[in-house]
């Protein structure tokens, strides 16, 4: 199973302002992925707005925009499913590596919650959904919002305490 071996991450992010961004492929486990996305920020006790793009090569720009627009987390969530086609690779080789560059440039953190499945049933097994086995969406958050907060806590070399990264 994928998930095996992934910690349990409770995280206060109260005053944390979190972008999710979603793309629209596979309405059903999208749909998952945003119901678990969002339950875990209102536990977190985080704010939080969402943007809709097409696909999932979209994320990265979107997440680009939020980070610039100031927000303290980013949840990037997609499904891409293994076709007959190329479009596979390249697609998820665009938002994975995207959504690096975009968290590793801003040093705002990005929630890799993109699926890239062999078939439906590997995606919905994924998609928090009732049945099945993992909340890739809720993963995601909770990931991204604990970094964002691990982030305020590390201070800049020479700058006086309380000022982070
Ligand atoms: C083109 C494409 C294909 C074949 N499959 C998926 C998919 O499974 N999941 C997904 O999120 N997006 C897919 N796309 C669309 C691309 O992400 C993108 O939106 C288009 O290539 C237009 O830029």
């Amino acid at each position: 199973m994928s998930g095996a071996g992934a910690p349990v991450v409770t995280v206060d992010g109260t005053g944390l302002r979190v972008t999710v961004v979603a793309a629209s492929w596979h309405e059903q486990v999208m749909d998952g992925l945003l119901a678990g996305a969002r339950r875990a920020l209102a536990e977190s006790g985080a704010s939080w707005t969402e943007v809709r793009v097409p696909g999932s090569f979209e994320l990265p720009v979107a997440a680009a925009r939020a980070a610039a627009a100031g927000a303290d987390a980013v949840v990037a969530l997609g499904v891409v499913i293994r076709g007959g086609t190329p479009h596979f690779d390249y697609v998820c080789s665009a938002a994975t590596s995207g959504l690096t560059d975009v968290s590793v440039r801003t040093g705002v953190p990005v929630g890799f919650g993109v699926l890239t499945c062999d078939d439906d049933q590997q995606a919905l097994d994924r998609a928090g959904l009732e049945g099945s086995k993992e909340d890739k969406g809720a993963e995601a958050a909770l990931a991204a919002v604990a970094t964002a907060v691990v982030l305020r806590g590390v201070l800049v070399p020479g700058e006086p305490a309380g000022t982070s990264l």
